[in-house]
């Protein structure tokens, strides 16, 4: 069952982030592109390449067939699908095996199973994992809804059971709104998803979002890899993340851990996976969804874990065992990850697309750039905006935030606008250092008065610049008068005298 050759069915940093470990185990590798990647680093990079079509996905990293087509003509054993495009497709998943191509990834059954956010609940209710009060059942009607968000009590939120990410969500405060927030979230999971069952839960009001990193084979084995704190997001964008969390207690991990295990057995799962739990201000947790991928914030757990989950991907799809148990594994350090977008921060965060003109990145012991561009490429608008993930190591999470903005200092990015103020921006700010924030972190402290000052003073200085233009005319327009008076009154004076 040795894994021999790998088509990354991918693009940017996770092709390259994919590559660097099929080079590390000695496995060929073949990139696949579209019009706008030809010629970018993951393809330059690989043993093989093969082009897709038109630069939209559509029309090239969403192509199945062409895909499939691919991986027979150069004899390839597996696809690694990254994160996003195909990466959690059961039915891509299902084409697949058809074609005798390994998927580094899980069965179509678990994606399916954990792809619909119901079935997500019913599968591991049985199992012993909290989920939060709520029901487990589509909404029959309007009716019957009101009678369950009652029942739980105000506020509600209206989920849509084919979203996740928090697509189709509908916050509902009082049994007035029900209705039509109802019709709302039924109307946009129809049109984004073609399924528009809801289903109902009680709304934790402050919640932080912490993940779970798990792993399992196809021995029966499962293990977790501790947590990520993803709290700092804005829009559903994660923003910075960590490992550990600044508030997760070995006891809570533990338990946090062993909950994230269950839902791997709960839909049969193997390989990398990410157990997505909200955690109150209790600290009680309560499972949302799982994640049947490789995260983008993946590096965070390598970090701190001292392992390569892609590597650990790849053995696991081998057949082999996991590398770790349970007692093996252990956290040294703390590691931040400060996503690098494209973007403008004081302009509501619309994608800065571009050609870099200046990129350099910053280097040291521990100091991971994840990205996929060099200076003089350009962003293109096709895609994520994503440059980069700057990751860095410390020993404790003081030292983690201190290096962190070193390394952001020494990022030398121009061309675009870029987010690595707004890194800075949270990293200092009093609320994450203490470790006192949760996911309203972005909407509560971005209109903070000096945040919300620097961005004005931008604007004033933009604005009073034209004034001062105009002052300068007046008091020009104003001298000259004086002292054509002063001039008209000398006169007289001479006249006078
Ligand atoms: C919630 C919630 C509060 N209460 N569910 C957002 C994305 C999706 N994965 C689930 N989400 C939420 N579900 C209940 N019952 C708050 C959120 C939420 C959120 C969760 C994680 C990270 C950021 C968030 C931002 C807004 C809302």
């Amino acid at each position: 069952m040795k894994i021999n050759k790998v088509l990354i069915a991918n693009r940017g940093e996770i092709a390259r982030r994919v590559l660097r470990t099929l080079h590390k185990l000695g496995i060929k590798s073949v990139a696949v592109y579209s019009d706008a990647d030809r010629s970018v680093p993951h393809v330059l990079e690989a043993d093989e390449s093969v082009y897709l079509g038109g630069s939209p996905s559509s029309e090239s990293y969403l192509r199945q067939d062409a895909i499939i087509e691919a991986c027979l003509a150069l004899g390839v054993d597996a696809v690694h699908p990254g994160y996003g495009f195909l990466s959690e497709n059961a039915g891509f998943a299902r084409k697949l095996k058809a074609a005798g191509i390994t998927l580094i990834g899980p069965s179509p059954e678990s994606m399916e199973i954990m792809g619909d956010k119901l079935s997500a609940k019913q599968a591991v209710k049985n199992f012993g994992v909290p989920l939060v009060p709520g029901l487990d059942e589509a909404v029959a009607n309007v009716q019957a809804g009101k009678q369950i968000a009652s029942e739980i009590g105000y506020p509600v939120l209206i989920k849509a059971s084919a979203g996740g990410g928090g697509k189709g969500m509908r916050l509902v405060e009082r049994e007035a709104d029900f209705e039509e927030q109802m019709q709302t979230a039924q109307s946009e999971a129809r049109s984004s998803f073609g399924n528009d069952a809801v289903f109902i839960e009680k709304f934790v009001t402050k919640p932080r979002h912490i993940e779970i990193q798990v792993f399992a084979d196809q021995h029966g084995n499962a293990v977790y890899l501790f947590e990520r704190e993803c709290s700092i997001q804005r829009r559903h964008q994660k923003v910075i993340e960590e490992a550990p969390s600044a508030v997760v207690t070995p006891e809570l991990r533990r338990r946090m851990g062993e909950a994230a295990v269950k839902v791997c057995k709960a839909c049969d799962y193997t390989g990398a996976g990410t157990v997505e739990f909200l955690l109150d201000a209790n600290l009680d947790f309560y499972f949302l969804e799982m994640n049947t991928r490789l995260q983008v914030e993946h590096p965070v757990t390598e970090e701190i874990t001292k392992t390569d989950l892609v590597e650990w991907q790849i053995r696991v799809a081998q057949g082999e065992k996991l590398p770790k148990t349970q007692e093996e594994l252990e956290i040294h350090g703390h590691a931040i990850e400060v996503r690098v977008y494209a973007e403008d921060t004081l302009n509501g965060f619309l994608p800065d697309i571009g050609t870099l003109k200046r990129y350099r990145v910053p280097s040291g012991r521990s100091v991971r750039v994840d990205d996929a561009f060099v200076e003089g490429m350009e962003v293109p608008i096709y895609y994520d905006p994503m440059i980069a993930k700057l990751v860095v190591w410390g020993k404790t999470r003081e030292d983690a935030i201190r290096r962190c903005l070193e390394a952001i200092d020494d990022y030398q990015i121009s061309g675009v606008k870029t987010t690595l103020d707004f890194g800075k921006f949270v990293l200092k700010h009093e609320a994450f250092i203490s470790g006192n924030f949760d996911t309203n972190f972005v909407k509560h402290y971005f209109s903070d008065p000096s945040v919300v000052n620097t961005a004005m003073e931008e604007e004033f200085r933009a604005l009073t610049f034209g004034i001062e233009q105009v002052w300068e005319d007046i008091k020009a327009f104003r001298a000259k008068e004086f002292a054509s008076r002063e001039i008209s009154s000398s006169w007289k004076n001479k006249l006078q005298s």
